[in-house]
Parts: structure tokens; sequence; C-alpha cells
């Protein structure tokens, strides 16, 4: 996957990571969870795309985010996923849709279509495989509290 993504171009991406079966024990070396918060590990990373592994213990869930411009593709590995997904609109921020992914389902991300967050709702440990493209390396984040977005700047727990 990681060839075919590297010598073609973005827009055979839905494609490539629709096509592709990665075994689940090849994503053993990129596993690692912690209580405070999903975490990200990065498969691997060019100019182009980057591939990242999210290791989510139960009930984790990211903010309410945007994807810096890019695109993003989410394949669920295991455990099951709900994205909530928000537009915004003068009054504030509305819930407008929810869907739930289950093992092998993907979903695509991208700013026009608003902002989202995912949360781990299977009941044990999840991971789900992200493709971006470009990589992303701020994005948008919404604080509850102040209820703004501030950037916010994307890092590996694992390399
Ligand atoms: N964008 C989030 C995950 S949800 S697509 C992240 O990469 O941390
Ligand atoms: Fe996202």
């Amino acid at each position: 996957m990681i060839a075919a993504l590297s010598k073609n171009h973005q827009s055979t991406y839905n494609q490539i990571i629709r096509s592709v079966a990665i075994p689940l024990e090849n994503f053993q070396d990129y596993c690692f969870w912690s209580s405070s918060s999903y975490t990200r590990n990065c498969i691997f990373e060019n100019e182009k795309f980057e591939l990242i592994l999210l290791c989510w213990e139960k009930d984790q869930k990211t903010p309410i985010h945007d994807h810096g411009g890019e695109q993003c593709w989410v394949k669920v590995i295991e455990g099951s996923l709900e994205e909530t997904l928000y537009k915004e609109e003068s009054s504030g921020l509305t819930a407008v849709n929810t869907s739930v992914s289950l093992q092998g389902d993907i979903s695509y991300m991208i700013d026009f279509m608003g902002y989202h967050t995912l949360e781990n709702i299977s009941g044990h440990r999840a991971m789900s495989l992200h493709l971006y493209a470009k990589p992303i390396k701020k994005c948008n984040v919404f604080d509850d509290q102040k209820q703004a977005f501030s950037t916010k700047t994307l890092s590996f727990d694992t390399v």
C-alpha cells in the first residue's frame, strides 16, 4: 500500500485504500495505547501523504476538529468508531450527522464537509488507519470551555 500511494497521484488514493487488505498482524509494531488520550503512531510519511495508526482505549474521543485543508481517509482496523459531523453556523457549531464505522469500514473527510469528532464506542480497545494527503501538521481544534477554535500542532506518539 505504501508503494502504491507513493507512486500514484492523490486522485487514486480513495481506490487504493479501498482495494488494499492489510493483515492485522502487520500493525503490531505500531500499537501503543495510553490512558490519557488516543495515540497517533506513524507508519509512513513523505511529502505527499502520511499513514498513521490511531490506537484508542475504550471511550476515548477526539475533540471537534478540521483537517488543515487536507484529505482524510479513516479505515477501522479493530473495534467501532462513532463519527459526529458538525457544521459551523452563525449560532455556533451544530451536530448534523452521526454514523458508526465498523471493522473494515472506510470514511472520508475534507474541510468543506465541516468538522468532526471520532469516538471509540466499541467497549474495548480500537485501532484505525488514517491516511492524510498531504500530511496534516496543524489543524483547528474546538475548545469546549472557550467555545472557540485554536490551532493545534499535531505530533506522533511513536515514530
Ligand atoms: N485528525 C485526528 C484523528 S480524527 S480523523 C488526528 O489525526 O489526530
Ligand atoms: Fe479527523
